[in-house]
């Protein structure tokens, strides 16, 4: 599995203690800070450990793996926090290779993992190779529970902006909790800390398909944590700050990928969640920072749009996929998509020539009034749990059919939260998180009876 390169990386190294892995595509702009924290925090934090950090790069053409090598050394570190480690530091960039043809951030951490494994680290930590708001401390933050907290996975708690991470608050946190009964907040933040063990259960596992060798990876991590009885904790970073993404414009892949993979897992681990009932917290490491994210844009048309469009040419699938009622439901909310819509063009002048795209919070104040309830979100989710262990073979068109059905629920809590504090959102995010429990008996029941 590992490259003539890959191998050579690992013999020079031997062995190590703490690893940090970034895995990158196109990042020459950012990663230079990530790598400079992780040294900063490698050496700041852990001086008596042997420290390892790692790039697992895509190939590039951008520069990025150049960006790396050439990032102030280790010693630069040394000097600005005057330590004096017992161990110098490591530092490696090498280009990971596809697993079946499929290249993206599961391939990337797969020989991340690999590497872990060889050099028989006790602690890795992974972070995003697009953090602007990562410093020294998330290494001690990700890697203290392992190390002097004996947990194997860390997952990441921080401030997001209300319109961010739409993916986590609508699918993978309140379904991850109402499944395994663990809140878990950030299933797929990205920015993890993982034990020794928990890297060689990861290789040892199954269920590697192309979508975890993209986006899938990170609620498969998540996942297999829960599953395989490992002790999660989460550590409070403060904000997440990245490259900045528009769900309607740049979410779709990335949806599908993550939504295909807790799916089909959910399928496999059925008969760990049947038994769960409401749910627990999971404890959280670190200093509870105020923290104030920068703004995100959301074109709330274009999901409003692409949600009744999608009533044309999807309506056949969503039969499919969901039981009459819901589909019905859903049929319903994306002709309410489509008439506010016209509301907001004609409210807002948008068809006059020359019209520059109006702001998120003037767009979702013309749209007030369109909601898509939780509850019939919900039902949603769990009917594809459904579907994907009656139609495997469908899932993946199933999954691409959910996409507007996305879009129409992530307008919809846009709109609700228009003029809420990001702080305020967040308990429509939890309101919504005990519907899913609420209605988990719905998901029992279809379960057992077909
Ligand atoms: N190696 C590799 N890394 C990738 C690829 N795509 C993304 N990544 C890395 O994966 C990390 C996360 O990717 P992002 O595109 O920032 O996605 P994200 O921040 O999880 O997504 P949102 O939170 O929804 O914005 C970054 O470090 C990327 O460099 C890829 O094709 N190959
Ligand atoms: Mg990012």
């Amino acid at each position: 599995m590992l490259t003539p390169a890959i191998r050579e990386a690992v013999a020079r190294l031997e062995r190590a203690d703490i690893m940090v892995g970034i895995p990158s595509f196109k990042n020459a702009t950012t990663i230079g800070y990530v790598v400079r924290a992780a040294q900063a925090g490698l050496v700041q934090y852990f001086p008596d450990l042997r420290p390892v950090v790692v790039n697992s790069d895509a190939g590039s053409p951008d520069g990025t793996q150049r960006v790396v090598v050439d990032t102030e050394p280790p010693d630069y570190v040394e000097r600005i926090l005057l330590v004096r480690p017992t161990n110098r530091l490591a530092r490696v960039s090498l280009t990971y290779p596809e697993i079946d043809g499929t290249g993206g951030k599961g391939a990337a951490l797969r020989t991340i993992f690999e590497i872990a494994a060889a050099l028989e680290v006790q602690a890795l930590v992974v972070v995003d190779s697009d953090l602007r708001s990562i410093g020294p401390e998330w290494i001690e933050l990700l890697a203290g529970p392992i190390l002097k907290g004996g947990y194997d996975y860390v997952a990441p708690l921080y401030a997001r902006h209300k319109h961010d991470g739409t993916i986590t608050n609508n699918v993978t946190y309140p379904l991850t909790r109402a499944l395994y009964g663990l809140r878990i907040r950030q299933p797929i933040g990205g920015d993890f800390g993982v034990s020794g063990d928990l890297v060689r259960h990861y290789l040892e596992a199954g269920h590697w398909t192309p979508e975890v060798s993209r986006f899938g990876i990170d609620v498969w991590m998540t996942t297999l944590a829960v599953t395989g009885g490992f002790a999660v904790c989460q550590a409070r970073l403060g904000a997440k700050v990245h490259d900045p993404k528009d769900p309607g414009a740049d979410l779709g892949p990335m949806f599908r990928q993550v939504v295909t993979t807790i799916l089909r897992l959910a399928v496999a681990n059925a008969d760990r969640w049947r038994q769960v009932r409401g749910s627990h917290d999971v404890p959280a490491y670190g200093f509870e920072r105020v923290a104030d994210p920068p703004p995100l844009d959301v074109n709330v048309l274009r999901l409003l749009a692409e949600f009744h469009e999608a009533a044309l040419t999807m309506a056949s699938t969503w039969h499919e996929m969901l039981p009459a009622d819901t589909a019905a439901a859903v049929l319903g909310l994306a002709e309410e998509a489509g008439a506010t819509e016209e509301k907001v063009r004609a409210a807002l002048d948008l068809d006059a020539p020359g019209r520059d795209r109006p702001a998120t919070a003037a767009m979702s104040s013309a749209a007030a009034g369109f909601a898509f309830p939780d509850a019939v979100w919900a039902r949603v989710i769990f009917d594809l749990v459904v579907a994907a262990r009656d139609q495997p073979e469908r899932l993946e068109a199933f999954v691409a059919a959910l996409v507007p059905v996305y879009f129409g629920r992530v307008a919809s809590s846009v709109i609700e939260n228009r003029d809420l504090s990001t702080e305020r959102a967040e308990d429509s995010v939890e309101r919504q998180a005990r519907e899913f429990e609420r209605l988990k008996p719905y998901l029992i029941n279809r379960w057992t009876q077909a």
